[in-house]
This record gives structure tokens, C-alpha cells and sequence, in this order.
């Protein structure tokens, strides 16, 4: 029996679309996928009768190709009744993204994107907050957020922590969050960590009057996490962060839902690109955006525009596209810009993300030579330079921070990149 899709409601199946390369011919892949995926395996067997295909089986919804030759490249768009798996994000991925990577007919393949029925997405409760949410944290209306990543990554007991922290808040930044590498080692427990920045960012609002956010990381053995979550709140933490990837979707889901959290929660990405980084193998990043808004990631890194990491502006900016766009209930989730960015890039990153994002900057703040207080001005005083179209070497006559930023780091230009 052919697993075409003639007549499929589309509220019973999640759609994926692939990019393939095999030796097959592009409809019998798409075949064979199906029957791996869904109902059946590499040979027909006894019990999957017809009756049992038509009710549960993936279909092919269209075969694009793309190149014909000893590899036939080409776009597969396949049709899986979400009643096999059921709004269960383990078994999602296990359906439209398991055994089918490791088929050895295809030589590649890469889960391009994914799209959901509404009776699927409704299962899911999203973002608390999102950018609504996170922006009434800050108290700040319509601006870009600005923050940073406290450097070094890993290292400083919790006094130093929360001395960086300060500096950097005092300095204006409107986020601060942990490194990736950094959760709750002995050197700086939450429970020590987290008192110690909240007190500092108190200080700082004195002295600057404007909310800061600390994204402490939760990341940590699937049953610890809410148990360092809730240390986090217990000690005032006004934000949480989770290494999604690497904890998984799950774990991001349960800590998002968890009634006890009530604040945003970061979503920070490391690993992804592990499977993302192929052109033709892997899942792409635009999956990986939507998985974490529909578990609740309030802010999530979407990649940086002019950054020190690998991805292509196009495909972040389809990143931020789908954590903003309208998806039902589900509420837009904060993008987060990051990696390898300093004042002198700020400008590009409005000019792409617009206001709607958070720019964050390690080394671009930290390494300032005149310390993490002139790097957060320069931060600030590029974003205002952006949001008024100011060229940013004028805007830096008489602010001596963004002044020397730019002589560190130069003004990026997308005409010489
Ligand atoms: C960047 C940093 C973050 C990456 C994550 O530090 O610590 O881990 O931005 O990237 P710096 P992504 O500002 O010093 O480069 O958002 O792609 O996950």
C-alpha cells in the first residue's frame, strides 16, 4: 500500500520537511522513511494490515526534486499522525527525527523544519513571559535589551561573581546571565552565588534606577532541576536559565511549567550545533527555535548577526522569526543575539533583529579595558547611537567608554566581512 497523502486532515499530523541525498529514487526514500517512522520497518510484516496504514502510518506529502545522479538530492515533506507519539516532545523527536538519520540509503538527510497542527500545539502551555513579560521585568518598553555573560565563564567564587556583576549592571546592561559552563559547582553554589548578585543588583539599581535581570543556570541532572530552581527563588533570583540541549527538551518543558517558576526562563543552546552545523545532515536551527518556544523558553539564543559563531544571517534571522511570529496561544519568545559581540556590531544587530531582542556580550563587555562598568556604558551608548541613526564614531565624541570600545574593536562593517 502507498503512503501518499490524498485526502489526510492536516489536525492529525505534523508536517516535516527534509533535505535528502540517496541512491534511491527520491518517492521510494520517501516511502521507506514512512515506513521506518511510523508503521512498519525494512519488510512488510504480518499484523501492519492496510486498514492499520491508513490510520497510523506516516505519508508522503510531496517529493521536490531538487538534483538527479548517482545521489538524487531533493525535498521531502512527510505527514506523521501526531496519535502515534502525542504532544510528547521525546517521542516527536524520536518519530521525525530517530532511527531515519542512521538509514543507511540516505546518505544525508536534515530536518529543515516542522510545523504543527493547532490541536497539537495546544497541548502546550509556551512561554510564560516572553517579550511582554521580560520586558515588563526590566521596565522597558520598546528599546532593545542589552545584557551580558559574566567572564570568565567559570572561576570566580561567588563574592567576585557578584563584584562583576555590579560593575556591569552599574554600567546599564539590563540582563546578566550565567556562562554555559557555569551552574552550581562547589566553588560557587547557587545558594551562595544567587544572594550575593541579587544584593548587588539592588545596589546598582540604586545607583542607576533601572531593573536588572540575572539568569541564574539551573542546568543539572534532569531530577535536580527544580530542586536548584527553587534554591534559585528562594534566594531572590528574578530569572532562570537552562542549558536546553544538552538537559534536553524535556527537562526545558518541566522547569518552564513548573507553577513554582515564575519567573522567565533563558534558553541557552551549546551542543546544537553539533546537528545543525551540516547543510545537508542534521536538524536545522529553525527547529530548534520552535521546539523551544513551544516548551517555554522565555528568551532563546537565536544566533549572533555579525558574531564569532558559524551561522548564516539568513538562518538566523528565520530563527527569530519563528520564536516571534504568531502561533496561537503560544507567546512570542525574547531572541537572543550573542557571541562575539561589542558595541561597534550593535548597530547591524538592530538594523536585522529590530526591537525586539536582547544583545549580549561576553568578552565585549568584560574586556573593556577600562573594565565591565565602561564596557556596559559603550554597550548602552551604542544602542542609543543605533536607535537614533547616528553613526557610531560621531555618537562617540565626548562618551569616552563607546570611544574607547571602538578603538578596541573597531566599527563592524557588512560591506568589508
Ligand atoms: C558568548 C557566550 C555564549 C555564546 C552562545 O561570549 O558566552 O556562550 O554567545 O552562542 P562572548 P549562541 O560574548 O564573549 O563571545 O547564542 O549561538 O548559543
Amino acid at each position: 500500500m502507498e503512503r501518499s497523502a490524498t485526502s489526510i486532515d492536516p489536525e492529525e499530523f505534523v508536517a516535516a520537511t527534509y533535505y535528502l541525498e540517496t541512491g534511491l529514487d527520491l518517492k521510494k526514500a520517501a516511502e521507506a522513511l514512512c515506513a521506518e517512522q511510523s508503521t512498519g520497518t525494512w519488510v512488510r510484516v504480518g499484523f501492519e494490515s492496510d486498514e492499520l496504514i491508513a490510520r497510523y502510518s506516516a505519508r508522503v506529502l510531496e517529493v521536490k526534486e531538487i538534483e538527479k545522479g548517482s545521489s538524487n538530492k531533493g525535498i521531502l515533506k512527510i505527514a506523521f499522525p501526531h496519535a502515534n507519539f502525542g504532544p510528547v516532545i521525546p517521542m516527536l523527536l524520536s518519530t521525525v527525527a530517530g532511527n531515519l538519520f542512521e538509514m543507511d540509503d540516505f546518505k544525508n538527510i536534515k530536518l529543515l523544519d516542522l510545523e504543527f497542527p493547532k490541536a497539537f500545539t495546544e497541548e502546550f502551555k509556551g512561554p510564560k513571559f516572553g517579550i511582554e513579560g521580560t520586558r515588563r521585568a526590566v521596565k522597558v518598553k520598546d528599546r532593545p535589551l542589552i545584557g551580558c555573560i559574566v567572564k570568565p565563564c567559570v572561576g570566580l567564587g561567588p563574592k567576585e561573581f557578584a563584584e562583576a556583576c555590579y560593575q556591569a549592571a552599574v554600567g546599564g546592561v539590563d540582563f546578566i546571565k550565567d556562562d554555559e559552563l557555569i551552574a552550581n559547582p562547589g566553588y560557587s553554589p547557587i545558594e551562595e552565588r544567587v544572594p550575593r548578585v541579587m544584593e548587588a543588583l539592588e545596589r546598582a539599581k540604586g545607583e542607576k534606577g533601572e531593573e536588572t535581570l540575572y539568569a541564574v543556570n539551573v542546568t543539572d541532572e534532569v531530577g535536580k532541576i527544580l530542586e536548584r530552581a527553587d534554591s534559585a527563588l528562594e534566594n531572590g533570583a528574578n530569572c532562570l536559565m537552562l542549558n536546553f540541549i544538552t538537559a534536553g527538551y524535556s527537562a526545558l518543558r518541566h522547569l518552564c511549567e513548573d507553577p513554582s517558576v515564575n519567573v522567565p526562563v533563558h534558553c541557552h543552546r551549546d551542543m546544537f550545533a553539533a546537528f545543525t552545523r551540516s547543510e545537508v545532515h542534521g536538524i536545522s536551527t529553525v527547529v530548534v527555535s520552535k521546539l523551544a518556544r513551544l516548551c517555554g523558553g522565555d528568551q532563546v539564543h537565536a544566533g549572533s548577526v555579525c558574531g564569532k559563531l558559524y551561522e548564516d544571517l539568513p538562518s538566523v534571522l528565520r530563527s527569530v522569526e519563528v520564536l516571534k511570529e504568531g502561533w496561537g496561544h503560544l507567546r512570542p519568545s525574547l531572541p537572543v543575539s550573542s557571541g562575539g559581540q561589542h558595541p561597534g556590531k550593535v548597530p547591524e544587530n538592530i538594523r536585522h533583529l529590530g526591537k525586539d531582542a536582547l544583545i549580549l556580550a561576553g568578552g565585549g563587555i568584560f574586556g573593556h579595558k577600562d573594565g565591565a562598568t565602561a564596557g556596559a556604558k559603550a554597550m548602552r551608548q551604542a544602542l542609543d547611537a543605533a536607535l537614533k541613526g547616528t553613526p557610531l564614531e560621531e555618537h562617540a565624541k565626548g562618551r569616552k567608554e563607546l570611544q574607547a570600545a571602538l578603538q578596541q574593536w573597531g566599527v563592524f562593517n557588512p560591506q568589508v566581512s
